[in-house]
C-alpha cells in the first residue's frame, strides 16, 4: 500500500513535470505579461510564474501565479526557486538605457549584482536560463550597418556595459559550469498592451498612444536615427524558440535576432497613412539620441536564421496595422 501510493505520488509528479516550471522576474515590464500568456499557453497556467517587486493590477494578478521577488535579494530568489521546483528562469529586471544613466548606482545594482544571483542560483540549481541582452549592448567602435554577432563591444552606457557583462558572464559560466545559458540581443521592442520604461527606443511606441489621444507627437530623436525595431510577438515567438531549441543547434549562446530598421520619419510616414492628420515636431533628447547615434543601425541576425530557424513575421507595414488595430 505504502509502496502503491508512492508509485503514484512518482508519476503524477513526473507527468507534471514533462513541463519546464517557469518564473520570470521583473515581469511587470514591457515583456513579462505578454511572455507570461504565450508560455502559459504552452506549458499550462500553474506551470508559470510571473514575479516582481510591484504590486500587479487585478487582471494581472488573477490569470495565474504571481509572486513577489526581489533579484537582488538571494535568498527569497533562492526559495521562490526551491520552493516552486523552477526548471526555467527568464531574467527580466533590468533598467533600461535613457533610465540607467540616470541613476548609475541602481542600474549597476540590479542589472549587474541582480544579475549574480540570477546566475548563481540557475547554476547552483541546473535551470535554464534566459537572460535579453540589446543592440545597446555595441557601441560607437562597433560596425554600425549591419552589426554582426562578433565584433567591437564597447557600449558607453550603463545599461551596454551591464549587458555586455551578462552576456559574458552567462557563456562563462556555461562553459566553467555547464550552466544552460541562452541569450538574444533584442532590437527596439514595440507593443500595444504594455508600456516601456525609460529607454531610448520608447519614442516608436509612443508615438501610436500621441496619434490616437491627440493627434500631436513629439519625438525625441532626430528624423534621421535609424534603429533595429520589432513588434512584441516576434520578440517573444523567437525568446520561446531559442529556449526550446536543441542544444546542439546552439553553435552560440548570444544571438542578435532582427525584424526590420527605420527611422522616425519613416515611422511617421507609415502611421500618418492611418491618421493623415498626425502633426510631429521634433524636440531631440541629447541623453538618448547621443546612444542612438552609438547603436546598430541595421542588426545582422543570420546566424539566429541559421541555426534555430529564426524568422520574422512582421514588417514596417504589419507592425503599424496592428498596433493601430489594438489601439484603435
Ligand atoms: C532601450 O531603448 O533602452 C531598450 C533597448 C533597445 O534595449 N528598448
Amino acid at each position: 500500500r505504502q509502496v502503491a501510493s508512492d508509485a503514484s505520488f512518482h508519476s503524477v509528479s513526473f507527468s507534471e513535470s514533462d513541463h519546464p516550471r517557469v518564473l520570470i522576474t521583473g515581469g511587470l515590464g514591457q515583456l513579462g505579461v505578454g511572455l507570461a500568456k504565450l508560455l502559459r499557453k504552452r506549458f499550462g497556467k500553474n506551470n508559470v510564474i510571473l514575479s516582481d517587486i510591484r504590486k500587479p493590477a487585478d487582471n494581472i494578478f488573477y490569470s495565474g501565479p504571481f509572486i513577489y521577488a526581489d533579484i537582488l535579494d538571494y535568498k527569497n530568489l533562492r526559495e521562490i526557486v526551491v520552493n516552486n521546483r523552477i526548471t526555467w528562469l527568464f531574467h527580466y529586471s533590468a533598467l533600461l538605457s535613457a533610465v540607467g544613466e540616470a541613476n548609475v548606482p541602481l542600474a549597476r545594482a540590479v542589472n549587474i549584482t541582480g544579475l549574480h544571483n540570477v546566475l548563481d542560483i540557475a547554476a547552483e540549481h541546473n535551470l535554464r536560463l534566459f537572460v535579453p541582452s540589446t543592440i545597446g549592448a555595441f557601441g560607437p567602435t562597433s560596425p554600425r550597418d549591419p552589426t554582426p554577432d562578433l565584433c567591437i563591444q564597447r557600449p558607453r552606457t550603463i545599461y551596454g556595459v551591464s549587458k555586455v557583462h551578462a552576456e559574458l558572464m552567462g557563456e562563462y559560466y556555461h562553459y566553467r559550469y555547464g550552466l544552460d545559458f541562452r541569450c538574444l540581443r533584442y532590437p527596439g521592442v514595440i507593443s500595444a498592451d504594455s508600456q516601456p520604461g525609460g529607454g531610448t527606443t520608447d519614442y516608436a511606441v509612443q508615438i501610436f498612444h500621441d496619434a490616437i489621444k491627440t493627434g500631436k507627437f513629439q519625438c525625441n530623436l532626430k528624423p534621421d536615427t535609424r534603429l533595429p525595431m520589432m513588434y512584441i510577438d516576434d520578440c517573444l515567438k523567437a525568446t520561446l524558440e531559442v529556449m526550446e531549441a536543441p542544444a546542439e543547434a546552439l553553435s552560440m549562446r548570444t544571438y542578435n535576432i532582427s525584424a526590420m530598421s527605420f527611422t522616425p520619419e519613416e515611422l511617421v510616414q507609415e502611421v500618418q497613412k492611418h491618421v493623415p492628420e498626425l502633426q510631429v515636431t521634433f524636440n531631440v533628447d541629447e541623453v538618448r539620441q547621443a546612444i542612438a547615434d552609438s547603436w546598430p543601425m541595421n542588426f545582422d541576425d543570420r546566424n539566429a536564421r541559421r541555426d534555430w530557424g529564426w524568422k520574422h513575421d512582421y514588417d514596417l507595414p504589419e507592425l503599424v496595422a496592428t498596433m493601430f488595430s489594438f489601439l484603435g
